[in-house]
């Protein structure tokens, strides 16, 4: 991995690049006594000149006016909210870039072990208001702005989502970065700086979704800093030949790209930690071809450039789903090898054997896609650092661990070998030989018989079945390497994200892996939430009230979560009750005044609001939401006038994107979109039941309607959602929460009791079953499920305009109903009207919100991140003082 610089080099210095010798990991010389030495210029000078930033309102003004100065080069006439916002964020950044420093110097200083989550998405939403928050200068730049003449609320609302993630993964990934440093534990983050984050989603006017760019980057982003000295080179295609016997192979020629890293800044909570998060660009090696282009073929000239470009230029926006693309292929190792370079070489600053690089790094694979890390890192080993195939494998399954966050068939990513052999010979190669030879994984070795480790083989004789089925390569046409297998017995624990989803992965998936490494390799860590983010920014009224009634500063429950407990005997107070339940009621209007704004629409408070925002797909179940709606609709249609008043007004919100390949998603939203159109315009029942899809759904919508919900759904199919996390975030916020017995449901239920949520559906158990008789034994659909067979021929005949339309969605659940929607209907209509009769009594309600709250103290992933800094990364914590 070094970088010479080619003479031909267009455009570029052909001084030799000098690899990341000036950022972390470099401690200033020591003299002879040991003393650390000045490295130049007078010390008494400079040590004058290095001091922190004044934080008061005064300093904090001057700040902003100088960036607004300097940095922007504007002139206070003409300075708008967006230059504010900018010359803001810069003043902030400055903040958080001193606290950086001082982390990243302890950090070297005291070589800690380090853990490093690995993930190809960070939904990090908004930076401003967080980093305000951790630093705890919100009420001084509120102040400082204010004097400014400009409105901190304007202000923040200037800043773009850094949308980087799909969904549920990626915003974990970002949780998980801010509980770090809250618990001061030495973590860093790599990913992908994608040009372009999750598209931007247009509805039309028919209902469909339609899909725009999402050019986040246009504006200079503050919270970023370029490290244009931290280079890797990472090679594509080309050639590997075996050395020797020992498996040692070189691997040359074909495509070279730089990797470049953007550091991000990740400041903790009442800590002075600020982690990194280092997310690379591509970069072409070469400028541009100088001999196509001086032949006149300028097209041909650029295309290299222009392929090294395209690696980081765009997120996938699908999950769930693999596809086997080569970019995705090239996004996955040009990222996996760039981290591992980075890593190795802060290892190497330690100047410690190799051997004991477990000892001081611990790398999270975030699902499957950073797997490749792992024959990386053989590779690495054996090829480079020359070691012998069992002390690299000794040292690989030592570093890495593994979570899976989905057991859908469709999700679990499967690489084709000829794919990998073209793109990535040599760790074709090591697969290859981690299979069959030298790993002791499916058959003996050749080359070490003492090993106490076993293989498949020698432990389960004869049993060709489960060779098969454990084995890396699926046969096929093509073969392909399934990557969760890698994953698993390249690891040193794999766990599941909540407990019916790790015993999930325990007795399907992983079930061979389970009874050949034994269970205690496989465990469970429940995923949580920031409750800085999702309570106390979101909802800061809420977040106020809890801390005035547990008369305890924020900063402490903030950072302890089970203290929500202590609201409880608070349910008896009246006065508490209602001041909750005017919070809720401020933040509904709140949502309201977003929706005119943003759609022009006026929304009614005074009705139950309900919620379910998510990625569109089948498991999660969206069809069985509108399909119920459609139903009350029809049902209050019956209705007279007189019965209809007493029936519980309700809001339906949806949001959430579709992936822009999956026909029957985008279906669904079409049908919310023009049911929609129909009801919330018919007289009859539009003071009973409005329907809203909002467009775009993004962490910065969630964070407005998560604290307006009173009821948000979670309706998966049981068994098919992992965890989910909007659940945690609804809950914190005391609205309750209708779903399936599935994934952190389940956990959430036995923290805040089963009278406090409302469950329905299938369990996990049934599902198998239930499938198996929609296949071989179906019973018509208007006998086994009436009122859904109704609502769907209503939808047929044109009720919600061309019924045609949504025939092939329709189909889903007329024809095999993989989810379930007929099975779970009937029970799904009951959990409906159990809300509206919860609802009806609201001094209860208001005491089920509260309970619900206090009841959210495990789900911080302050929890989350320390159970896997104990239990799986055996890393400690490095307080950071001044
Ligand atoms: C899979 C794939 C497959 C290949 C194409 C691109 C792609 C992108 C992402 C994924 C990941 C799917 C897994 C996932 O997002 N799981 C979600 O993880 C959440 C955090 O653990 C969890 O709360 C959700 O229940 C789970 O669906």
């Amino acid at each position: 991995m070094t970088s010479t610089i080619d003479p031909k080099t267009i455009g570029r210095p052909t001084r030799p690049r000098r690899h990341v010798r000036s950022l972390t990991g470099f401690l200033p010389e020591k003299d002879a006594a040991g003393k650390e030495k000045w490295p130049r210029g007078d010390e008494k000078e400079w040590r004058s000149a290095l001091r922190g930033l004044d934080t008061d309102v005064g300093s904090i003004t001057k700040s902003v006016v100088h960036h607004v100065q300097t940095s922007l080069a504007r002139q206070p006439h003409n300075l708008d909210d967006l230059g504010a916002y900018q010359a803001a964020a810069l003043s902030v950044r400055d903040n958080l870039i001193l606290n950086w420093n001082e982390t990243q110097l302890q950090y070297t200083r005291k070589a800690p072990k380090r853990a490093y989550y690995l993930s190809l998405e960070f939904l990090m939403g908004r930076t401003l208001d967080n980093a305000l928050l951790n630093l705890g200068l919100k009420d001084e730049y509120k102040d400082g702005i204010k004097r400014l003449g400009f409105s901190i609320e304007d202000i923040l609302e200037q800043e773009r989502d850094a949308a980087l993630g799909n969904g549920g993964l990626g915003r974990l990934a970002a949780c998980y970065l801010d509980s770090s440093a809250s618990q001061e534990l030495p973590l860093w983050g790599y990913g992908l700086r994608y040009k372009y984050g999750i598209f931007q989603q247009l509805i039309s006017p028919e209902g469909n979704q339609l899909e725009a760019p999402d050019p986040w980057l246009e504006h200079q982003n503050p919270w970023e800093l370029p490290r244009l000295d931290v280079v890797y080179d990472v090679r594509f295609y080309g050639q590997a030949e075996r050395l020797d016997g020992k498996g040692r192979a070189q691997w040359t020629g074909g495509q070279e790209v730089l990797a470049i890293a953007y550091d991000v800044m990740i400041p903790g909570y009442g800590t002075q930690t600020t982690n990194n998060l280092r997310l690379w660009e591509s970069r072409p090696k070469r400028g541009f071809d100088l001999n196509s282009f001086n032949a006149g073929n300028y097209e041909g000239a650029v295309e290299s450039s222009n392929s090294a470009e395209a690696i980081t230029s765009v997120l996938y926006p699908n999950d769930h789903t693999t596809f086997g693309k080569e970019l995705r292929l090239k996004q996955q190792y040009f990222w996996t090898a760039a981290s591992l370079a980075d890593i190795l070489r802060r290892f190497k600053n330690l100047d410690k054997p190799i051997t004991e690089f477990p000892e001081y790094a611990a790398i999270q694979l975030n699902d499957t896609h950073p797997t490749l890390a792992i024959p990386e890192l053989m590779r690495v080993l054996i090829d480079e650092e020359e070691l012998d195939w069992n002390t690299a494998w000794g040292i690989v399954t030592n570093t890495f661990f593994y979570t899976n966050h989905t057991v859908l068939p469709e999700a679990l990513e499967k690489w084709p070998v000829p794919l990998i052999e073209h793109v990535l010979p040599r760790h074709m190669q090591i697969i290859y030989d981690i299979v069959s030879l030298r790993s002791f994984f499916l058959t003996r070795t050749l080359s070490d018989a003492s090993s106490s480790r076993t293989s498949v083989e020698r432990k389960f004789p004869h049993d060709r079945e489960r060779l098969a089925r454990m084995s890396l390569i699926e046969e096929g046409q093509p073969k392909q390497v399934r990557m969760a297998h890698l994953a698993c017995i390249g690891s040193r624990k794999v766990n599941g994200v909540a407990e019916l989803h790790s015993d999930l992965v325990r007795t399907t998936i992983l079930k061979d892996f389970v009874e050949f490494e034994g269970i205690s390799k496989f465990g469970n860590v429940t995923n949580g939430i920031t409750p800085r983010r999702w309570l106390d920014q979101c909802n800061p009224e809420l977040s106020a009230l809890i801390s005035k009634t547990l008369k305890l500063d924020k900063t402490v429950w903030l950072k302890d979560l089970t203290k929500l407990e202590g609201l409880l005997p608070f349910t008896e107070d009246k006065a508490f009750c209602k001041e909750w339940a005017a919070i809720k009621q401020r933040n509904k209007e709140r949502l309201a005044h977003h929706v005119e704004l943003t759609l022009g629409l006026k929304v009614n408070t005074n009705a139950l609001f309900d919620v379910q925002i998510k990625r569109l797909h089948e498991y999660k179940r969206q069809t069985l939401n509108i399909l119920g709606v459609i139903h009350r609709y029809l049902t209050l249609k019956n209705m007279t006038p007189a019965k209809r008043k007493k029936v519980v007004n309700r809001v339906v919100f949806f949001a959430g994107k579709a992936a822009p390949a999956y026909y029957i998603a985008k279906l669904t939203i079409r049908l919310i979109v023009n049911v929609a159109r129909i009801i919330n315009a018919d007289p009859d029942t539009k003071d009973h039941l409005t329907l809203y899809f909002l467009p775009d759904y993004s962490v910065s919508l969630a964070e407005v309607l998560i604290p307006a919900s009173n009821i948000s759904q979670h309706i998966s199919t049981a068994g098919t959602e992992a965890s989910g996390t909007s659940n945690m975030k609804f809950c914190l916020n005391g609205g309750l929460l209708l779903g399936t017995v599935d994934g952190a449901n389940i956990e959430i239920a036995e923290e805040v009791g089963e009278s406090n949520v409302f469950f329905f559906g299938h369990l996990t158990p049934a599902v198998e079953d239930l499938r198996f008789q929609h296949l071989y034994h179906p019973v018509p659909l208007e006998q086994k499920c009436p009122a859904l067979a109704h609502v769907l021929n209503q939808v047929s005949a044109g009720l919600f305009g061309d019924g045609h339309v949504y025939e092939p969605l329709l189909n889903t659940v007329r024809q095999g109903d993989y989810y379930l929607l007929s099975d779970d209907f009937d029970s799904y209509i009951a959990a409906l009207g159990m809300v509206d009769e919860a609802y009806s009594d609201s001094e209860e309600w208001v005491k089920k919100s509260i309970r619900t709250t206090a009841k959210m103290g495990k789900f911080s992933s302050d929890r989350a991140i320390n159970e896997y800094a104990e239990s799986y990364w055996n890393i400690e914590k490095v307080p950071v003082t001044k």
